[in-house]
């Protein structure tokens, strides 16, 4: 696995972070070097997708990166005639996507798809999953977003969405940020890379707190909303129909 040191040099002007040819080639490092509960929701779609995929249905991994999560559900899903569509807007990403499919080969086809993840339509979905990607839509788009992932999916059908989160109370916010930090280090990430990093995220991501996260998929019409997992600022919700 290539290793992650994107912000390991001091850079003149830190420009917005884009999921680009750079990050893509050390994404998998990356990824799991900078959100703790990242490796257990990849391990845990696998059961969630043996539990709630029905048969003939579609899944959605939506902002799919080099496509760990469609391939955990593609790999846990037990129902016949369905397809997990993986979806991302970076070609960079989609690339690797492909390549990754090729060698897994799963038991369910997985359908890679170069495009944005709010010009595609959602259909017949019993499981669609936001692994850290709805922090990265711009705060006005996300309501549409998931009016349409609800009114795709079927009945009892899953909902994950994973994000980073924030706070209200300011020390609360301060404090879990802290000590993501710590752990960020504890990975190996320089005080240089972390704060270099932090720069480049500032304008693209824009967080949500959990109130209000669930909140939202409350009022669209989600119900039995639960937050299955959290460390630090990152947290996981389930949503259903
Ligand atoms: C995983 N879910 O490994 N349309 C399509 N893709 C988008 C859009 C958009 N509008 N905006 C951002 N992306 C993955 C990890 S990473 C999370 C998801 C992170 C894509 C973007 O190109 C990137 O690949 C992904 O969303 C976010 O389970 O890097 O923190």
């Amino acid at each position: 696995m290539a290793k992650d040191r994107i912000f390991a040099q001091p850079l003149e002007k830190i420009g917005d972070f884009k999921f680009d040819e750079n990050v893509a080639s050390v994404f998998d490092d990356m990824i799991r070097r900078s959100i703790p509960i990242y490796e257990k929701i990849i391990f845990m779609l696998r059961i969630l997708a043996g539990h709630y995929v029905k048969p003939n249905s579609n899944c959605y991994d939506l902002g799919c990166s080099l496509g760990a999560s469609a391939l955990s559900i593609a790999g846990g899903i037990t129902q016949p005639d369905c397809k997990v569509f993986a979806v991302d807007l970076s070609e960079p990403m989609i690339r690797r996507c492909c390549d990754n499919v090729a060698t897994v080969k799963p038991p369910t086809p997985v359908v890679v798809m170069c495009d944005d993840i709010r010009n595609i339509a959602i259909e017949k979905a019993s499981m669609v999953v936001l692994n850290f990607t709805l922090q990265f839509l711009p705060p006005e788009d996300r309501d549409e977003l998931l009016k349409k992932i609800y009114d795709g999916m079927l009945p009892g059908g899953v909902l994950v969405l994973s994000e980073k989160i924030t706070h209200d109370n300011p020390v609360t916010r301060e404090l879990l940020i802290d000590i993501y930090h710590d752990w960020k280090r504890s990975n190996g990430y320089s005080d240089m890379e972390v704060s270099q990093k932090r720069t480049a995220l500032e304008n693209v991501l824009k967080l949500d707190t959990m109130p209000y996260h669930l909140e939202r998929l409350e009022k669209i019409g989600f119900k039995d909303c639960a937050q299955w997992f959290q460390c630090f600022n990152f947290a996981s919700i389930l949503a259903f129909k």
